[in-house]
């Protein structure tokens, strides 16, 4: 049986960063008169630090120099890290690790899809760095989710073709990034927000063997 690719999303998937973003971006938005509440920040799911701050000002109606974004930029990427400073094992998400380890136990292969340019260093202090067949992170694409491409070379690296190739993913952007790749999308989070996604879950405890299994002997 040819093995599948199982390709996981990170922030909100893996790891709950995604609350982290919220925080730092929430700061950025505050200090600049823009409200920005949970609601706008789904928007902001799966997409590149850039795109997000574009969207943020958008909000605001604010058009700014590319020296303020710059700085905007990098003053949103430290106060994240700040949240991350003690970061270790137990900000992996519930149900996350058994999945991983049973994908490993079947002999299948595991790619992280992320947009973020944190993600190795959230991998290593998490200890799950080993558990990873190919990484692609917002170091290697130049193209946001919703474009496949992070998708796309992930599943290059495992040798895998689209077809075979199942992501988790908790963002709208993420999921759409999925099908246009011809992925099997599968939502982890509100079946609401990410009613595009092929399966959903609200989290991994509520994915059992058998769904994993259908998906490795998935023809
Ligand atoms: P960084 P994912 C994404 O990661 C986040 O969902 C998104 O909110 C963030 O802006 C983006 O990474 C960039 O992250 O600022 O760390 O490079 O969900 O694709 O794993
Ligand atoms: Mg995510």
């Amino acid at each position: 049986m040819t093995k599948k690719a199982f390709i996981f999303d990170l922030d909100g998937v893996i790891v709950d960063t995604a609350k982290y973003h919220y925080l730092a971006w929430q700061k950025l938005a505050q200090q600049l008169g823009i409200e920005f509440t949970p609601e706008h920040n789904e928007e902001l799911k799966g997409v590149s630090r850039v795109r997000s701050l574009e969207i943020i000002l958008n909000l605001g109606g604010i058009q700014a120099s590319q020296e303020d974004k710059n700085k905007w930029l990098i003053q949103k990427n430290e106060d994240y890290l700040s949240y991350l400073v003690n970061m270790d094992e137990s900000e992996i998400l519930p149900g996350v690790l058994p999945v991983l380890n049973y994908l490993k136990d079947k002999n299948q292969l595991i790619a992280l899809g992320s947009a973020s340019k944190n993600a190795r260093p959230i991998l290593e202090k998490t200890g799950i760095i080993n558990l990873f067949d190919a990484i692609v992170d917002g170091n290697d694409v130049s193209n946001a989710k919703p474009d496949p491409e992070v998708f796309l070379q992930a599943a290059r690296k495992l040798s895998a073709s689209n077809e075979n190739s199942f992501v988790f993913e908790d963002s709208v952007a993420g999921i759409q990034a999925a099908n246009i790749a011809n992925m099997t999308s599968i939502g982890i989070g509100d079946e609401k927000i990410l009613n595009e996604a092929k399966y959903n879950f609200k989290d991994f405890t509520f994915i059992d063997v058998s769904f994993i299994d259908a998906l490795i002997n998935k023809n």
